[in-house]
């Protein structure tokens, strides 16, 4: 070495230790860390489901495995349009029921007969499992698969062969179509089934009998990019949250413990000092089943409810697996296509201008006072660096401020959880006229936590770590002006005749009229309840956003005499007025011993000139004791009835909505409403609402 290269070479290491010195050490991990599959999954946030099976073609939630293939032919399907669709709708992935329940296989599995080979569809010839893949490589999203263990077509479910078959067929999934992002591994069991010809019930202990350890380790090898949701047994990659119906806990932690059982709590809102990182992900259907029931056509979720879902989820340090239920000729249905390009857009325009960009940030300690964990770092749009506090500071508050007043209603939060999930609880407050005021205490962050509040204007901004399990590393702070969502709202006519109308976002003005005109903000403003006399009233309503001026479009609804006085006759069970409250959701049903014919006699309370009634079944996706035959007759002492009406609801079951019947008008003070048949052909009857038409 040369006397000048010996002279470079130590000033190089001088600048070194110089650096070093002048280094400010990172904070160490704290407890379980993400791995960078979960890490990678974690940021994908909107993924979909898509449910496919035998089960499309006989209209139930699950297949019993003696269904036979033939029945399989989903006629225009293009896994094209489904890519397409998530794609538009600003989801990462798809996941497809590649073996649902019912042991059907989408694709052409070479261990059993019961797959879509045996099937009219391409004449045997097809893979929806391929076509899937290759959708989703076409349009740039990540893939993956349900595959599930319960199989009620196999012959050995149950015995230990059962393993081996479903390890080939999971072999053949996670060999043959490329990088699989997730594998689902659904926990559930019925125990009946066809098993081969058994038809009986095979019930498995689930945490021996699918022996999990071995499967996740074939799955590892097989993709090593993977992550494996279960909601049983051995503790995988991802939890489930405990519901379908689509939220989390406020509180939610990533963690479990590696071993023991997991009750619904700490599904719903993880384990503070788990020892195991195993992140949530809320899976929930765009219709109320996971397959496709036309009776379900009017039930796809509303705007107001996906967005709840949207900030219930990825707003709570979850992801949101969304589900399509694939209708039988292939598609996904335009109602629901709609629903969800419009959720797009709706977040699109939520989350369009970062407020807190180029704000001022200040925090009450930096770690070791280096600019490289400044409270600049929370506002910078860089995921990578963050603001971090020495390592014995579990309280600090970082302050943000505005060079004008700034208005907003979200605020998004991050921790940097490669080091760990720290925050334990923060508070939010605003600068306003000169004042702190406190505007959300909380509890966790997570990956990402949204918080929506009241619209506030305000010059300064003060996040407050309340307590941390050890210093806070705060990645990212953004705040937002969501436009309202401005769906139309609903109207509701409770008993004692008040209407109420309730608006899908809390901030729009409501604006109302009684008398058939279109309302406009000059019409009356909705504050509380409206008191409306016993007779008929026509509400027509719109939300409208004083910021943006813009409106929803206008509802109306026609509601007849108001039910102020009617009496369920010989109903001693007070809960059987939900049927005449106004609110859809609430049910009642005749006692169950009961046999048809079931009467439900009104006591209107004085006569009415009845021309005909209105009746809604029970909304529930499960329901039951729809009622599809009925007679109808009048009474004016509760005594004697005259029959003026009887027939039926001819497509009750596919579209169990309101069903209006009308005949001549006749005076009354009684009616009997009764029951002759259900669409079980069972002796369950319930309503959720009955009203009167009058002349
Ligand atoms: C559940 C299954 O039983 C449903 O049919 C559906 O596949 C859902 C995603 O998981 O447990």
């Amino acid at each position: 070495m040369s006397i000048k290269n010996i002279f470079s070479t130590l000033l190089f290491l001088l600048s070194v230790e110089f650096a070093a010195l002048g280094q400010v050490k990172a904070a160490l991990p704290y407890g379980s860390l993400p791995s960078a599959n979960q890490m990678r999954w974690q940021e994908m946030e909107y993924y979909a489901f898509v449910h496919l099976s035998v089960n499309t073609y006989t209209d139930m939630a699950w297949g019993m495995g003696d269904e036979d293939p033939e029945i399989f032919n989903p006629k225009d399907l293009d896994c094209r349009q489904w890519a397409r669709i998530c794609k538009e709708a600003g989801m990462k992935g798809i996941i497809i029921t590649a073996k649902h329940h019912s042991g059907f296989c989408l694709w052409p599995s070479k261990y059993t007969e019961y797959s879509i080979k045996n099937s009219p569809w391409r004449n045997g010839k097809g893979d929806i499992v391929r076509e899937m893949a290759d959708a989703c490589k076409e349009y740039g999203l990540k893939f993956g698969v349900y595959l599930s263990p319960w199989d009620r077509n196999h012959p050995d479910y149950g015995k230990p062969e059962y393993i081996t078959y479903f390890r080939n067929q999971l072999t053949e999934l996670l060999t043959n179509y490329g990088e699989v992002f997730e594998v689902w591994f659904d926990g559930a069991n019925g125990g009946s089934g066809y098993y081969g010809g058994a038809n009986e019930t095979r019930k498995i202990d689930r945490n021996t009998y699918y022996d999990w350890k071995n499967t996740y380790s074939l799955v590892r090898t097989l993709q090593p990019k993977i992550v494996v949701w279960n909601d049983g047994g051995d503790r995988a990659d991802l939890r489930w949250v405990g519901t379908e119906s689509g939220y989390v806990g406020e509180t939610n932690w990533s963690l479990l413990n590696a071993t023991g059982d997991v009750p619904e709590n700490m599904l719903r809102y993880g384990l503070e000092n788990g020892n195991t990182w195993v992140p949530g992900e809320v899976n929930t259907s765009i219709r109320p089943e996971w397959f496709y029931h036309k009776k379900e056509d009017s039930k796809v979720k509303t705007l107001p409810q996906l967005m709840d879902i949207y900030y219930n989820s990825i707003g709570r340090n979850a992801t949101l697996l969304l589900n399509f239920p694939i209708m039988p000729n292939g598609l996904i249905h335009k109602q629901d296509e709609k629903v969800v390009l419009d959720l797009a857009d709706a977040i699109k325009k939520a989350f369009a201008v970062n407020r807190a960009k180029g704000s001022k940030a200040e925090a009450s300690n930096v770690r070791g006072n280096a600019p490289q964990y400044g409270a600049d770092k929370a506002v910078d749009q860089d995921n990578e660096t963050y603001w971090a506090t020495d390592d014995n500071i579990k309280t600090a508050s970082l302050t943000m401020s505005f060079a004008k007043p700034v208005s907003f209603n979200r605020f998004l939060i991050q921790e940097y959880i490669q080091l760990g999930q720290r925050v334990k609880s923060f508070t939010v407050e605003v600068f306003v006229n000169e004042e702190w005021k406190e505007i959300a205490k909380e509890t966790t962050i997570g990956y990402k936590r949204i918080l929506r509040f009241k619209t506030v204007q305000a010059t300064k901004l003060r996040l407050t770590i309340t307590d941390s399990k050890s210093c806070p590393l705060i990645s990212n702070i953004e705040i937002y002006d969501a436009p309202q969502i401005l769906a139309p709202p609903t109207i509701v006519r409770e008993q004692s005749g008040d209407v109420r109308i309730v608006p899908a976002d809390f901030e729009s003005q409501l604006y109302y009229t009684l008398d058939g005109s279109n309302p406009t903000v000059k019409s009356n403003k909705y504050i509380g309840a409206i008191k409306t006399v016993d007779g008929k009233v026509v509400v027509k309503t719109m939300a409208y956003d004083p910021v943006t001026k813009n409106s929803s479009p206008v509802v109306e609804e026609k509601f007849d005499i108001a039910r102020t006085h009617w009496k369920i006759v010989g109903a001693e069970d007070k809960s059987a007025y939900a049927i005449l409250d106004g609110d859809v959701s609430s049910n009642w049903y005749q006692n169950r011993n009961d046999q048809i014919p079931v009467d439900l006699v009104i006591d209107l309370g004085k006569e009415e000139n009845v021309s005909g009634f209105k009746y809604l079944p029970d909304q529930n996706w499960w329901a039951t004791g729809i009622i599809t035959r009925y007679s109808f007759y009048v009474s004016n002492d509760g005594r004697e009835w005259k029959l003026v009406d009887g027939g039926e609801f001819a497509n009750i079951k596919n579209n169990p909505l309101w069903q209006s019947k009308t005949f001549a008008p006749v005076k009354t003070r009684f009616i009997k409403f009764q029951a002759l048949r259900n669409t079980q052909n069972d002796n369950v009857v319930g309503y959720a609402e009955v009203e009167l038409i009058t002349k």
